[in-house]
């Protein structure tokens, strides 16, 4: 082998070594999960919000044409909210206004997003993804109280 092929070599396998760190060190050190794509997971039989602890909640939204499951969804301030939100039809948007949150449902995945709701007052959810005759209806509604 020459020398120019064990250089390529050697600088081919340092490269796969630094992206296996990079992955490991963001998956398990700053602990960033890629969403999993789990269309029959029983928590999504139907939408619902799940009380973790006092201050923590998990919501589980499907979006389907034109509404969202659950539509009106409420939690104390100060509340961090786990949302996982899946589509079981076409793409829908997940827009939580006044939140800067924008998500996208899509039909056999998990959007997974955590979101600190420190202000109480009422958020409004549009779907902001063309996604048929009534999109323009298709609303939802946060409440955090006090
Ligand atoms: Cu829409």
């Amino acid at each position: 082998m020459n020398k120019y092929e064990q250089r390529a070599i050697m600088v081919a396998g340092s490269l796969m070594g630094v992206f296996l760190f990079a992955i490991l060190y963001n998956a398990f050190s700053r602990k960033i999960d890629v969403p999993s794509c789990t269309p029959f997971n029983t928590k999504f039989e139907k939408g619902q919000v799940k009380k973790v602890d006092d201050n923590h909640y998990e919501v589980y939204v499907i979006a389907h044409m034109w509404s969202y499951e659950p539509g009106d969804i409420s939690f104390p301030a100060g509340s961090t909210v786990d949302i996982y939100l899946t589509s079981t039809d076409v793409v829908h948007g997940f827009e939580i206004t006044r939140k800067d949150i924008n998500l996208m449902a899509v039909p056999g995945g998990i959007t997974k997003k955590t979101v600190v709701f420190d202000q109480p007052g009422k958020y409004n959810i549009v779907c902001n993804e063309y996604c048929g005759y009534n999109h323009q209806n298709m609303l939802g509604e946060i409440t955090v109280t006090y």
